[in-house]
């Protein structure tokens, strides 16, 4: 039985809802984040060395990083399910989708996380305009203008087909759920971008999604 170590208001979520959508049964152990601060319990460490989640363990396997994850799912339980068919070019743009979620827009979204919190961190009062004006200015001049480029790509690309890989839904929708749900919490995404808040509307109206919620629990992501 597969075992998902899920923290709060993670991207672990999504590995709940992709076995949901499967159909496939798991137990849930649940991890919450540390009083007042982004990080994940040192128990986590105790399942994986880098102690982030998600990570599951299925049988004798313990396995980390979400795109291995669920690439690790669909093969072992999907019976072809959520994956498009090899050679085809839904499936090279399902494999792009699935790399560029942790790859590419993630740490952009980070990066801003990382910088808003300088902004509020406690810190000697000489040394805050300092920290703000750095923090300002990265996130103007770097950070900001690539999640707009990210965003008006990923509109453009969506505006093509009805799902990321193609007309069909798959694995990969529910890897690039997370960084658009993060992009609505602190990238500045909203209804300037229709395609993006349409495919979140969908996704979340789907009653796999919804069961996922209801078992993970809480589920805001962080500003
Ligand atoms: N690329 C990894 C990222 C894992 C990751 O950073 N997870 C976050 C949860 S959203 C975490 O565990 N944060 C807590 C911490 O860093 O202590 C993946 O997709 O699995």
């Amino acid at each position: 039985m597969i075992i998902v170590h899920h923290l709060n208001n993670s991207r672990s979520q999504r590995i709940l809802w992709l076995l949901e959508e499967l159909g496939t049964p798991y137990d849930i152990v649940k991890y919450q984040r540390m009083e007042g601060l982004p990080l994940a319990p040192p128990e986590l460490k105790e399942v994986h060395p880098l102690g982030k989640s998600p990570v599951i363990t299925d049988g004798g396997l313990t396995l980390g990083e979400s795109g291995a994850i669920i690439e690790y799912i669909v093969e072992r339980y999907g019976n072809g399910r959520l994956v498009p068919a090899a050679g085809t070019s839904e499936k090279l743009r399902y494999n792009y989708w699935l790399h560029y979620a942790e790859g590419s827009i993630q740490p952009m979204l980070l990066m801003k996380l990382i910088f808003d919190r300088i902004e509020k961190a406690p810190m000697p009062f000489f040394a805050r305009p300092i920290a703000k004006a750095i923090s300002r200015n990265t996130k103007s001049s770097f950070i900001e203008p690539n999640i707009k480029r990210h965003l008006d790509y990923m509109e453009a690309e969506l505006g093509k087909t009805r799902w990321f890989s193609g007309d069909e839904f798959t694995a990969a929708d529910v890897q690039m759920s997370f960084p658009l749900e993060a992009a609505t919490a602190r990238g500045g995404l909203d209804s300037r971008w229709p395609s993006l808040m349409g495919f979140l509307k969908h996704i979340h109206e789907r009653p796999a999604y919804k069961r996922a919620i209801e078992r993970g629990g809480e589920y805001q992501l962080l500003r």
